[in-house]
């Protein structure tokens, strides 16, 4: 019975891949119903579909002479130099090998290095500037997800820039406002490069600051990607087609980080979804107060006393309690397809937060 499901779901599949590439020649054959679920995605892919013309890609991303970064962490603080009156910061957009478990090392399309990209910091009304290389195979550009930038920075391609090419580099200049939980990703076929990991934390801290401050401050980026036999694909490479790997910071559990918290400390946690998937973060132990929404504080009397939130792509809440139980205590998205790894339970989208005394 579950053979026969899954050669039906396959045959489906090919006959979509087929309708999806008119005049390309026959894609279906007996050996790609034979194969796995990945070898199928593999061998259908040859010349099928151009990402540059426009389609969603069956073909898996790449990038030329990968470096595998196995201890890397995501997201981490970005250093600056200091020009005049100018925070410049160095960014460049490159092909790793990227460990999202210690058995599942995939593909991944990177700002530095990293998934998520390094998180840049600033203060409220820092100039900043960002030295964009591109080193990827494709060409791409950088949307600054929330901050009031002017038009010409805003990096939609060929409507505020050219596309930055391979081999190019391209400055983006603004002054950093308002104060909140933001975001940097590519805007160019996003439906592939965000999900490859062309997106990372960028935070803007007031200058005065309005409210007690945490001891404990996180940033969660949470994502989907679609990887098959060490390839990465498009996280949905077309409607109906689903992720198989959920990812907090690049990493699926049990490799995502354990946040460290002392009993009474005040921990704000800020989840930014930057996938294609809606996410029901659940916390266990105490709830929280939704103090931030898409960067903006959230008036003390308007602020929602919850123990589950839930984060669309595209959006930011920062939540905060106060860490009153000592314990292992969990954090994790309730749609409970999303607490896997390629199908097995528990992965994905849990992250522990081990409070001690
Ligand atoms: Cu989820």
């Amino acid at each position: 019975m579950k053979s026969l499901l899954k050669i039906g779901i396959l045959s489906a599949f090919v006959f979509l891949l087929a309708a999806c590439s008119p005049g390309k020649g026959a894609l279906a054959s007996p050996t790609m119903l034979a194969g796995s679920s990945s070898e199928l995605v593999a061998t259908a892919t040859p010349g099928s579909m151009n990402s540059v013309e426009g389609s969603h890609m069956m073909e898996p991303i790449n990038g030329e002479n990968l470096e595998t970064v196995p201890d890397a962490k995501g997201g981490q603080l970005l250093a600056s130099e200091i020009d005049g009156d100018t925070k410049v910061f160095e960014l460049t957009a490159k092909a790793v090998k990227w460990s999202i478990l210690q058995d599942v090392v995939a593909t991944a399309w990177t700002y530095n290095g990293t998934v998520p990209g390094p998180m840049i910091r600033v203060t409220e009304g820092d100039k900043v500037r960002i030295v964009f290389k591109n080193e990827l195979p494709q060409p791409t550009t950088i949307h600054w997800h929330g901050i009031a930038v002017p038009n010409a920075m805003d990096g939609i391609p060929d409507v505020t820039q050219k596309p930055v090419q391979p081999g190019e580099t391209f400055i983006y200049e603004f002054v950093a406002s308002p104060a909140g939980t933001f975001m940097y990703h590519s805007h160019y076929e996003g439906d592939l490069q965000v999900s490859a990991g062309l997106y990372a934390p960028f935070i803007i801290d007031p200058k005065e600051p309005v409210a007690p401050q945490p001891d404990v401050d996180v940033n969660l980026m949470v994502s989907e990607m679609l990887v098959k036999g060490g390839q990465t694909y498009a996280a949905m490479p077309m409607a109906g087609m689903e992720p198989n790997y959920f990812t907090i910071n690049g990493k699926a559990f049990p490799e995502t980080e354990t946040i460290q918290v002392k009993k009474g400390q005040l921990v704000r946690i800020r989840i930014a979804a930057i996938g294609q998937l809606v996410h029901p973060f659940h916390l266990h132990g105490v709830p929280f107060k939704i103090v931030a929404t898409d960067g903006h504080p959230v008036p003390e009397a308007a602020q929602l006393t919850k123990d589950t939130v839930l984060v669309s792509p595209g959006e930011r809440y920062d939540i905060e309690f106060v860490a009153t139980e000592v314990g292992q205590w969990m954090l994790h998205c309730h749609i409970l397809h999303h607490t896997t790894n390629d199908n097995v339970e528990p992965g994905g989208l849990i992250l522990m937060i081990n409070v001690t005394d």
